[in-house]
């Protein structure tokens, strides 16, 4: 037998470090980088805690059959093979279809960012698809609507979920309420050889986390409010002519009229020369009148240059004279609003500091960009992701090498069975006639609307679930909806904003039995500046109460002075023990409880997407009270 590397990668998350697993006689005894693989560069803690995760006693190996009622203090779980499990699920879902439809399945899946199931999800889809059922809940309203979905409605295609950043050539990195040293390790490598050979870097974080401590430019922006920072650097950029008019002229909708009397695009149609209807138009300031914009074919009968982009034109219709501005004048306009020295105001980043960013993402482009789940977990999460995106086009290196890029993919024949699904069926996905535009649209079932068709049946029971692990108007800014600006009548009570972020050493809920991992984070910590403890009579290190209208849950108070003094920083997924160190596990629910989403509600959600407000909430954080005996 003897030694033996065995090429593969870490699949515990979104990472997917490329490493060799080295084998003696027989057994997996360590996992190790390995270089020559593109993302092999590194592996963090949990990637070496590999081997003991898979010996773990607490690890399940087989099925098991709960043979006591739900609600019985003992499940009573009994080992059955894999034939009868498959059997016995395969006969009650058969059935549920059968008397209720196949909607009343909703499969359900962890997050492949956080799991192994990136490598299985594809046949989830397939088994549900092919069952008739349009409903995969993932929770993609909380990490996967703004990189993929959202970006859809600016780009038609997931910016920056699946245009990844092109790390290798980019002139500037952008980040924003993404921690890649945590998050996703291959990125954090690949960031620091990119500064390494000059590339600039700006984090927008409401800590200094991570690579901000490297960043050129660190915006502590207060939690919610990255919308109005987007809106306030696009004023810059249009203002001090910072874009790429090239690229706005020939690959966006900026030079198309929008007609003043109904807010509507002018279409060739109105025109009283008459035209294509379908067609858009753009004014020529070069011949100084309309021309038309053929969709089909992507092209204007004049140089794209000879656009404008501002102004208002009269151009005559079949109803008379109307006055018209190109699309891009509404956007700066809209831009105009909001001033550096206002977002200074509510979103707490110096107005300098807005100009300066909005230079180096100008000068330093290519710019390569990534946000996640800072972003996502907030009432407003959609706007916040257009006005991004908005800005990121201004840059011009959307699809472009050191920008926003597809990578070449290895070529695969589809088997998500995206044709198995009659279109009727998919018509029937939880929370589409609430959300039009929303994740249902796409086969995802939000949490919100899961939970209402359990347990209140509308728009139709959902009897069963498959579970594998667990047109607005231009982007506006709004603030977030349960914020100590947006509720006054809470703000005197809970003067704190509550955001969450991840944890190196756990993915979401798991690894806090796994020894290795949890002796260096024995505790769940809420991160605070010391002036805001100090005002609450808290130590460094003290058990607090972390305090939310909804109820407090425990948590030890960590300093972090690079916190704004009235942000207040969680952490989510905290129950287990560990036996191994005898370190304790906190109840779900009851008092004593360290589960940040217990005070956390899914209400008010994001309109558009049912994106959770768990990133702005109202809080105040108090010293624990004495054990009563
Ligand atoms: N170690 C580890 N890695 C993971 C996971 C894990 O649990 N542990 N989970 C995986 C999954 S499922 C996901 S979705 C990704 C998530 O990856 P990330 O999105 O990078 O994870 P977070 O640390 O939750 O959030 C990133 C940053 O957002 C900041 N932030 C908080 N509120 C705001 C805000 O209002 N605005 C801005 N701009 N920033 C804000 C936080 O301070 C934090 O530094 O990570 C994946 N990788
Ligand atoms: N307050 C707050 N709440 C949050 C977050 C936050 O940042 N703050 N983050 C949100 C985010 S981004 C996410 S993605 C969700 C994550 O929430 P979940 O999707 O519930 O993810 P986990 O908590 O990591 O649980 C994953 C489960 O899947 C199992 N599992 C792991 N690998 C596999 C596999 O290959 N197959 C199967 N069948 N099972 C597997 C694990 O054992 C574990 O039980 O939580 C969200 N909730
Ligand atoms: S970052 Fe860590 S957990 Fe994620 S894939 Fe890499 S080694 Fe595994
Ligand atoms: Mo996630």
């Amino acid at each position: 037998m003897g030694v033996e590397q065995v090429p593969t990668f870490c699949p515990l998350c979104v990472s997917r470090c490329g490493a060799r697993a080295i084998v003696t006689d027989g057994a997996f005894v360590a996992l190790e980088p390995d270089p020559s693989h593109p993302t092999g560069a590194a592996l963090c803690i949990k990637g070496k805690a590999a081997p003991e995760i898979v010996r773990h006693p607490e690890r399940l190996l087989h099925p098991l059959k709960r043979t006591n009622p739900k609600g019985a203090a003992d499940p009573g779980w009994q080992p059955i093979t894999w034939d009868e499990a498959l059997d016995t699920i395969a006969a009650r879902l058969l059935a549920l279809a059968r008397e209720h439809g196949p909607e009343s399945v909703v499969f359900s899946t962890t997050s492949p960012s956080t799991s192994a199931m990136s490598d299985a999800v594809d046949w989830l889809n397939r088994l549900r698809r092919a069952f008739g059922s349009p409903n995969l809940c993932t929770y993609m309203e909380l990490c996967g609507w703004g990189r993929y979905l959202a970006s859809v409605y600016t780009y038609g295609e997931a910016v920056p979920g699946a245009y990844l950043p092109d790390l290798d050539h980019a002139g500037c990195i952008l980040y924003w309420g993404y921690n890649p040293s945590v998050a996703r390790l291959a990125h954090a490598t690949g960031t620091v050889a990119a500064l390494r050979r000059g590339a600039k870097l700006v984090v927008v974080d409401p800590r200094k986390a991570g690579l901000a401590g490297r960043a050129d430019h660190w915006l502590r922006v207060r939690p919610g409010t990255d919308g109005a920072l987007a809106l306030a650097l696009t004023h810059v950029m249009i203002e001090r002519g910072w874009f790429d008019e090239d690229f706005v002229r020939r690959w966006t909708n900026a030079p198309l009229l929008v007609r003043d009397d109904t807010g509507r695009l002018l279409r060739a149609g109105d025109l009283a020369a008459g035209g294509e209807p379908a067609h858009y138009v753009a004014w020529d300031s070069v011949g100084g009148g309309p021309v038309g914009y053929d969709p089909a074919l992507g092209r204007y009968p004049v140089d794209e240059a000879r656009l404008a982009l501002s102004g208002t034109h009269e151009v005559a219709t079949t109803a008379g004279p109307v006055a018209c501005r190109p699309a891009f004048d509404l956007v700066a306009a809209q831009c105009r609003r909001m001033a550096p020295a206002l977002a200074e105001s509510m979103t707490g980043v110096p107005a300098a500091e807005i100009e300066q960013t909005a230079r180096t993402l100008w000068q330093s482009r290519p710019v390569a960009f990534y946000t996640w789940s800072g972003l996502e977990q907030h009432s407003n999460t959609t706007q916040t992701v257009r006005a991004i995106n908005q800005l990121y086009a201004l840059t011009g290196s959307f699809d472009t090498r050191g920008g926003n890029v597809l990578f070449p993919a290895v070529p695969t024949n589809p088997i998500d069975g995206a044709g198995l699904l009659a279109p009727e069926q998919r018509a029937k996905a939880l929370g589409r006639a609430r959300r039009p535009l929303g994740p249902a649209r796409f086969e995802f079932v939000t949490g919100e609307d899961l939970y209402t068709a359990v347990l209140d049946g509308d728009p139709y029971p959902a009897r069963g679930l498959v579970n594998f692990g667990a047109n607005p108007a231009l982007p506006e800014f709004e603030e977030p909806r349960i914020s100590p600006r947006s509720r006054p009548d809470l703000a005197h009570r809970y003067p704190l904003i509550l955001t969450c972020a991840k944890p190196l050493w756990f993915c979401e809920t798991q690894h806090r039995n796994v020894a290795s991992l949890r002796k260096s984070a024995p505790d769940p910590q809420v991160e605070l500046h010391p002036d805001t403890a100090a005002a609450r009579g808290i130590a460094a290190g003290d058990w607090v109460r972390i305090q939310t209208p909804h109820g407090d849950v425990r948590a030890r108070a960590r300093f972090n002075t690079s916190l704004d003094r009235q942000v207040v920083c969680g952490q989510h997924g905290w129950w287990q023990a560990c036996a191994e160190l005898g370190l304790p596990g906190y109840p779900p629910f009851r008092p004593g409880s360290a589960n940040l989403n217990l005070v956390l509600r899914q209400q008010p959600s994001d309109p558009v997407s049912g994106s959770s407000p768990l990133r702005a909430s109202v809080c105040d954080v108090a010293a624990a009270l004495p054990d009563p005996d």
